[in-house]
């Protein structure tokens, strides 16, 4: 740690506000003491929580109208690394990145590899791309990938998985997140039943080939780029395939994979009871997934999500989950929306380990439903950023790492190295 922001920089702004922090800090100890809950043990908690950064995460992000690049962005997956590690040092959270490929393909995956860890970034789970044709491709995934009629596309696209497994096995990676795009536009254009078929069939020629110690994560959307229907379209559809391809197969859940007033947070906790809850990508949405900024719409959402996530994991339900920030970020310095939204998703987690779950459980049982709304609403109005600042300090990192990001001028500094494209490019990322 502390390649891409220099140690002794994060202490000298650390003084300055320590004190401060320490106030409140106190206070908010002396506030929950009261009601029996211990500080610490939800620092210690806080300290060893991580999330994944998103490579694609770094770069400007665009709709389907335009990109508008930013100053000094990274252009390939070295300078993707040296943003990630930028946030790291500053937060902490977030030692792993998460690859895309083939976007994040390199010739070397070992010298990527030593040259992430040099910066202390390790990989998280590997991404697999069937949404899009590489240049040189003679066959297209225009109607499909894994679900295609053709057999020629399909194992195309199980190639691209199996690349991808292959890179994130010298990376160091422990899984493999299969989201795809395969729908149709209009009624008629493709069968249903055929294909969701077809995709169990392609993803058991994956799951074959998986490690014996990865999981293979299976993502689910309603919609979009397909707009009639999507083959893994909802959670249940999701669950049925990763039954059907075996224990080491999990849904994960992307909180923009769904249409509007979903509670997710019931999705999450029929996953944990069915066993098969494997992971998150966190961002936030209006209207459907526009992967902007985690708890920037709906934070009490993501409380209510990390609410049941906690009270699973105290009645011991809950297994290994993968947590990663899945966002495009168009109008803002990614690296700024990414150091808030790692802390907005630390400030919930800590938000729900102040709820009472055992008091929670006697107002459900009692049919008391203000109290219990309010046990949730008490948590989730309570300022929990001393505790998740100090956890960061304790770690070395910034009390405020947007205030030391700002300092660095970084952006500026790496337009001089760095090459921007001009052009005004649509697409996702
Ligand atoms: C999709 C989905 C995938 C992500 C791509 C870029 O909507 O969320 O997880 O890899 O976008
Ligand atoms: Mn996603
Ligand atoms: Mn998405």
């Amino acid at each position: 740690m502390f390649k891409a922001v220099e140690k002794d920089l994060i202490n000298t702004h650390n003084k300055k506000i320590e004190s401060d922090l320490n106030f409140d800090y106190e206070y908010l100890e002396k506030k929950l003491r009261k009601e029996n809950i211990d500080i610490h043990e939800i620092k210690e908690k806080i300290k060893r929580f991580q999330v994944a950064v998103p490579t694609w995460g770094v770069g400007t992000g665009g709709t389907r109208f335009a990109r508008f690049p930013g100053i000094g962005e990274p252009n390939n997956i070295f300078e993707k690394i040296e943003d990630c590690a930028v946030i790291n040092d500053l937060v902490g959270i977030t030692e792993k990145v998460s690859p895309h490929f083939p976007w994040d393909n390199v010739s070397d995956f070992k010298e990527l590899k030593e040259f992430a860890n040099s910066y202390s970034i390790g990989f998280d789970v590997v991404n697999s791309n069937t949404f899009q044709d590489s240049a040189d491709s003679e066959l297209s995934f225009k109607y499909g990938s894994l679900t295609n009629a053709n057999q020629s596309i399909r194992d195309l696209a199980i190639k691209v998985n199996l690349d991808a497994i292959n890179a994130g096995i010298t990376l160091e990676s422990k899984g493999l997140t299969v989201w795809v795009g395969d729908g149709g536009n209009f009624p008629g254009q493709i069968s249903f039943s055929n294909s969701l078929s077809r995709y169990i069939d392609s993803m058991k020629k994956i799951y074959t080939k998986l490690p014996q110690d990865w999981n293979i994560y299976l993502e689910h959307k309603p919609y979009e780029p397909a707009f009639y229907s999507t083959v893994i379209s909802d959670w249940g559809t999701s669950y049925i395939c990763a039954k059907e391809l075996g224990d080491r197969a999990l849904c994960l859940v992307d909180l923009g994979h769904h249409l509007p007033n979903t509670n997710i947070e019931m999705i999450v906790s029929r996953l944990i009871d069915l066993n098969k809850l494997g992971g998150f990508h966190f961002n936030d949405s209006k209207f459907g997934d526009d992967d902007l900024d985690a708890g920037s719409i709906n934070p009490y959402e993501l409380f209510l999500i990390f609410n049941e996530l906690s009270s699973a994991s105290q009645k011991g339900k809950l297994n290994q989950i993968s947590y990663m920030i899945d966002q495009s970020h168009n109008v803002t310095d990614p690296i700024e929306s990414l150091i808030l939204s790692s802390n907005e998703i630390i400030n919930c987690y800590a938000k729900s380990l102040l709820v009472n779950y055992d008091i929670l459980e006697e107002c459900q049982d009692k049919a008391d439903p203000i109290k219990a709304m309010q046990l949730l609403k008490n948590a989730f109005n309570t300022d929990v950023s001393s505790i998740t600042a100090m956890a960061r300090l304790e770690n070395l990192n910034a009390i405020n790492p947007i205030q030391v990001y700002r300092s660095l001028n970084y952006k500026q500094q790496k337009s001089k190295i760095r090459v921007t494209n001009k052009g005004s490019s649509s697409g996702i990322v």
